[in-house]
């Protein structure tokens, strides 16, 4: 029976290793309309707003920036992290110590809350309570150690920055 079961997980993980390895590649060769929503190509030629990057290591760099992207086919203005919307999945280490350079391209200040982590809280990223924001055209430096695991996000908290996409999954 156990012997069974690991059976069809090994079926179930191998498959779900062909389909995450092969979407990218379908995406390439596929007809538009059989695109997942927001993947889409549109005529003004615009890539789509969320990427497949991911992020890990010791030393993250992050860019925010506000970008003409297409979502769900249609054209829009979101905010980006390194060119996606919403952000790229941060990958960490329970036990590492994470340095993360946030620059901000927009025109305006900006942030990054880094959702349920337990970290200094002059790296907590609430501007007004913690720490002033990133102002445009500069770099902040959040550094941290990961004390903990499980799935979370990150968000601007800054005015309404979170509604234009500027957050993103965060797996430890
Ligand atoms: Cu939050």
């Amino acid at each position: 029976m156990s012997n069974q079961l690991s059976k069809s997980r090994r079926k179930f993980v191998k498959s779900a290793a062909l389909t995450f390895g092969g979407a990218t590649l379908l995406r390439q060769i596929s007809p538009a309309w059989a695109a997942p929503e927001g993947l889409t190509r549109s005529s003004q030629n615009l890539s789509p707003s969320f990427g497949d990057s991911v992020l890990s290591g010791d030393t993250i760099e992050m860019a925010i920036s506000k970008e003409s992207k297409l979502i769900a086919g249609s054209a829009g203005r979101p905010i980006t992290i390194n060119g996606s919307s919403p952000g790229p999945l941060v990958r960490l280490k329970e036990g590492q110590h994470v340095t993360i350079n946030v620059t901000n391209n927009l025109s305006e200040s900006t942030s990054i809350h880094w959702h349920g982590l337990i970290l200094p809280y002059t790296m907590d990223g609430v501007p007004g309570v913690s720490f002033p924001g990133i102002a445009a055209g500069s770099t902040f430096t959040y550094e941290f150690d990961i004390e903990q695991n499980g799935t979370y996000w990150y968000h601007s908290h800054s005015g309404l920055q979170e509604q234009l996409g500027h957050l993103g999954p965060m797996i430890i």
